[in-house]
């Protein structure tokens, strides 16, 4: 039997210790299907929150010990950061054997050069957002956040997280999609005409007329959503629990 080359991309999991059954769905992931692919990314988002490396739980050494044991077989595994996890740094890649990618990384997938990133960049009518988030990618600011107790900076993250969900209840479905003109320049500026990301949680395969496609991976909830890409550029999602 032929057996086809692929990689698989995953996003937007939000691993937290209150839902138990998204860990599940990660390492049967991990164990059974990971093993099968080429190579794997992860776009982001892996966990609900990070507040630095130094942060241990039983949690973090699982996900941490089911990454390692894919890289370990010589499956490349690559991580881009997402909205909720952009401080996860070098500690945490060296002990799971991830690359860390930059915000936008070109990839060649077969023979098409392919974009990856999270998303978030590409919502740039959320201007709340995009004014927070650069805020919070300033090096300075993050190196002092990281220098504070792990308590104080729970909190920190907690305040944000509520200030956040107040404030999509304000925000129309527009306005935290995709800005389509600025796609359109992403594509021209990296001279690409196939991207993947995450972070907006709407799964789908956008053919944008003439030639471009942009690959949105969903979120994990009941099942999983895997990006599967074959060596024959065939394109399918999988649930896991195929
Ligand atoms: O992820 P999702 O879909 O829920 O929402 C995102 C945007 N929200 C966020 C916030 C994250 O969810 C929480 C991350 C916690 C990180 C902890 C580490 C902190 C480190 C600090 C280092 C210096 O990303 C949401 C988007 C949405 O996606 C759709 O794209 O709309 O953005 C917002 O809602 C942002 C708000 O509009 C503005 C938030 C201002 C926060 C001000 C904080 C005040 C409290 C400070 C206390 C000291
Ligand atoms: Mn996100």
């Amino acid at each position: 039997m032929l057996i086809m080359k692929k990689t698989y991309f995953i996003a937007d999991l939000h691993l937290s210790e209150n839902r138990p059954y998204l860990t599940e769905l990660f390492c049967d992931f991990m164990q059974n299907l990971a093993p099968q692919a080429e190579a794997l990314y992860i776009l982001g988002d892996l966990f609900d929150f990070w507040i630095g490396d130094d942060e241990q739980s039983p949690l973090i050494e699982l996900v941490q010990q089911q990454i390692k044991q894919v890289s370990d077989k010589g499956i490349p595994c690559y991580f881009q950061h997402g909205n909720r996890d952009f401080l996860i740094g070098k500690r945490f890649a060296q002990a799971c054997g991830i690359n860390l990618l930059p915000t936008y990384q070109l990839v060649d997938l077969y023979g098409e050069n392919v974009l990856l990133c999270h998303g978030d960049t590409l919502c740039t009518d959320d201007i709340a957002y995009q004014r927070y988030r650069k805020k919070v990618h300033q090096k300075w600011r993050q190196g002092l956040f990281l220098c504070l107790p792990l308590k104080v900076r729970l909190k920190i993250a907690e305040k944000i997280r509520a200030k956040s969900q107040a404030d999509k209840k304000q925000k129309s479905y527009e306005i935290m999609d995709v800005n389509p003109e600025f796609v359109l320049q992403i594509f021209a500026q990296f001279g690409v005409k196939k991207m993947i990301h995450g972070h907006t949680h709407r799964q789908n395969i956008h053919q944008i007329a003439p030639h471009f496609t942009r690959i949105v991976l969903g979120d994990w909830g009941e099942t999983a959503s895997i990006l599967e890409v074959n060596e024959q550029q065939q394109i399918r999602f999988l649930t896991g629990k195929e």
